[in-house]
């Protein structure tokens, strides 16, 4: 019931059909408004007979978006902007016209590039009369320059956010099998499902403010993913198992990754994944959130239960291991595209972040995202998680045997074994593409001594030698390398490798 002198709407018409083609949200199967943030779309008011009529630059009103179960207007989850001449590609904006049938507006909207992702409600507001005109998605959107996640390729947008296949690389390096994955984060409920995911995250469940606000970063997102992959901690999508999987399916039987997110959404936690299961869930969900993001596989690959970036292989004199360091055949996880603010534009691009549940991260299972420059370069301070994605790829392999009378004598070991033939589906063709490269510099340049040399010197420091209580182990890794690129590679090649080091940073500190 409008009071006269307002716009008396009849119904809105979302143009469903037309903004998704825009938005290239056209492949998502559901019946719902989706559109990408920071671009353009329009909705149609049909007027009641009788109605006010709209008049260019004289009739006011303020359109009302909201997301999340609190929207505030300091969080950005509640956004009020009134009609001006045009849109603007920077923030939440409006402009009208009337339609070509004379009793209709067609309202133009655009969202701000830094929204927070997720399901919003749209509303118009005439001086505090209030009608609802729908619901839409808002999602990432690697098409726009101003996006976070944006990516300037068509090629690479069509593979790594609308591409719904996948080949998946398994096997051992010497025989590097690819298997086919069906994505099908445009099957019909999955992004509503993908949605779920955030809102039975913990930190949406403890501050749902916050959680929702943290929505407009792909950083935060992604964290958030890598944690609720996983079943550990708050019953997310998959329980991982290696040994017994009485009670669910072998992770080896599954195909794709609607059935199980249907499943979680159904039922809960879905029996069994491993590696490569929990990447291809994270992998649809990125890319129907519209986050870049492909599936990767490292052969070799370490896992450093210690944080001492070295896998220690123990064995006792009869020769059984009593390691806890492991390396597997092949470990897989996920790069996603996006910027970094919170560590300077040098690591913008792919990050990895890994759903598998291997070591808690901040209390939790998750693991990344971390920017792959930053685990290349030895740049391991750099959040979250670059030390363990680091020995992932590259840490030095220690044999070592216990003799009876307790000594640990070391008698074998690599620095070449660890991280090879990292391996993602090509863009555009189902061929492996091996971005190694991306990683870590070839084994045996002197680049890699370097960035062995920054985690060799960790190593030393903070455990073996003084000890991280006496001195925080910080000090070392925040050394610049360039300056002393030389002095290690000139130590490299010496014996007694541990002590000069030691000796020599020692020195430096009192400098
Ligand atoms: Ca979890
Ligand atoms: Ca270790
Ligand atoms: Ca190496």
């Amino acid at each position: 019931n409008i009071l006269p002198g307002f716009l008396d709407i009849e119904r809105c018409d979302l143009n469903i059909s037309t903004n998704k083609s825009s938005h290239h949200t056209d492949l998502f199967g559901d019946d719902i408004l989706i559109v990408r943030r920071g671009q353009n779309f329009t909705v149609t008011l049909h007027l009641k007979p009788g109605s006010k009529e709209f008049k260019q630059g004289e009739t006011k009103f303020t359109l009302i978006v909201e997301t999340g179960p609190l929207p505030r207007k300091e969080s950005d989850t509640k956004v009020s902007f009134g009609l001006s001449d045009s849109t603007v590609d920077t923030d939440w904006s409006a402009s009208a016209i009337t339609g070509p049938s004379g009793n209709t507006v067609s309202v133009s909207i655009n969202s701000s590039p830094n929204s927070p992702i997720g399901l919003y409600s749209l509303t118009l507001d005439q001086e505090g009369q209030k009608t609802t005109l729908g619901q839409f998605v808002l999602l990432y959107n690697a098409w726009c320059q101003r996006d976070a996640v944006y990516m300037p390729s068509e090629s690479k947008r069509k593979e790594y956010i609308l591409g719904q296949h996948g080949v998946i690389y398994r096997g051992t390096y010497k025989r590097i099998s690819g298997t086919p994955w069906n994505f099908g984060q445009f099957e019909s409920g999955i992004l509503d499902i993908c949605l779920k995911i955030l809102d039975v995250n913990p930190k949406f469940v403890s501050d749902a403010d916050k959680d929702c606000s943290g929505r407009r970063n792909p950083i935060y997102v992604t964290r958030v993913l890598s944690a609720m992959i996983n079943s550990n901690d708050e019953g997310g999508v998959l329980v991982g198992e290696w040994y017994d999987f009485e009670g669910g399916v072998h992770p080896g039987t599954w195909t794709g990754s609607g059935k199980i997110l249907r499943q979680w959404a159904k039922s809960g936690p879905v029996r069994f994944g491993q590696c490569w299961v929990f990447a291809a869930v994270a992998c649809t969900v990125s890319r129907a959130l519209g986050i870049p993001c492909r599936v990767v596989t490292n052969f070799g690959s370490a896992h450093d239960t210690n944080a001492n970036l070295v896998i220690e292989n123990f064995y006792d004199e009869n020769g059984e291991d009593m390691s806890d360091d492991s390396i597997w055949n092949f470990h897989v996880w996920v790069d996603s595209w996006m910027t970094r603010p919170d560590l300077g534009e040098d690591f913008d691009g792919w990050q990895a972040s890994d759903p598998t549940p291997q070591e808690k991260s901040e209390g939790v299972y998750c693991c990344g995202p971390a920017p792959l420059k930053a685990i290349k370069e030895g740049e391991l301070t750099r959040k979250y998680d670059a030390p363990f994605i680091f020995a992932e790829v590259n840490a030095d392999v220690i044999d070592k045997v216990q003799l009876s009378n307790g000594r640990m004598v070391e008698f074998g070991g690599s620095t070449k074994s660890v991280g090879r033939f990292i391996s993602t589906k090509a863009v555009g063709r189902d061929e492996r593409h091996d971005i190694t490269h991306q990683y870590k510099y070839a084994e045996g340049t002197a680049e890699t001594h370097i960035c062995t040399h920054t985690h060799t010197l960790h190593t030393y420091y903070s455990h073996s030698v003084i000890g991280p209580s006496e001195q925080p182990k910080k000090n070392v890794i925040q050394m610049p390398i360039s300056m002393y690129e030389f002095q290690f590679c000139v130590i490299f090649h010496a014996s007694g490798l541990s002590a000069q080091i030691l000796l020599f940073l020692n020195k430096q500190k009192h400098v």
